[in-house]
């Protein structure tokens, strides 16, 4: 049987963060989904249309990877797929509150297991919200980003 495990997410945008999560899956299962996050009450700096273009640049060399748009529950885009695992990073303690109860409820929504993965020490502070933050006010993102995501968002936040 193929096994299959998704990456959720806004990724707003996408960081090397992710990116390491994304690629340590990605070895670990035969099919991983990057499932991105649409929230119709939080705009974003980049469109879903926009971040999904980037997510697909920064993976194809993983060969094993797909894209896709969600919205609802999570627990439904695993079901609609056939997918039992999610993956998930953890940077720190103050992420495991709300992800073991976030891992809880879609278990017990569906049976669908959560599976964390420590971050790699070099991103546990990153998050796109920070990057997004110092990006804004001129700060250098360019080791906690991949180069396409850096332009765009230098294109995004350059000011006429
Ligand atoms: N290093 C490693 N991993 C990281 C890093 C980093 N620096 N930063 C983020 N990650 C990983 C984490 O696992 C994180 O959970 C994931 O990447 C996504 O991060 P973000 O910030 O892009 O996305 P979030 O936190 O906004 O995503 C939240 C979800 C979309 C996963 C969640 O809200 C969800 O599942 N929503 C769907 C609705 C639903 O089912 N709700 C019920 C939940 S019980």
């Amino acid at each position: 049987p193929v096994r299959r495990a998704v990456c959720p997410g806004s990724f707003d945008p996408i960081t090397n963060g992710h990116l390491d999560i994304i690629s340590r899956a990605s070895r670990l299962y035969d099919e991983v989904y990057v499932a991105v996050m649409i929230n119709k009450s939080k705009q974003g700096l980049f469109t879903v249309e926009e971040r999904i273009d980037l997510i697909h640049q920064v993976t194809a060399e993983y060969g094993n990877v797909r894209v896709e748009a969600f919205h609802g529950l999570l627990v439904d885009f695993c079901k609609q797929r056939d997918i039992p695992a999610i993956v998930k990073g953890l940077r720190a303690v103050s992420d495991f509150d709300y992800e073991l109860q976030m891992a809880q409820m879609n278990n017990g929504l569906s049976g669908v297991e959560t599976l964390f993965v420590p971050t790699n020490p070099t991103y546990s502070f990153l998050s796109s919200s920070l990057v997004k933050e110092v990006a804004a006010w001129g700060g250098d993102v360019s080791h906690l980003v991949p180069p396409v995501v850096l332009q765009a968002l230098r294109g995004r936040l350059s000011r006429p």
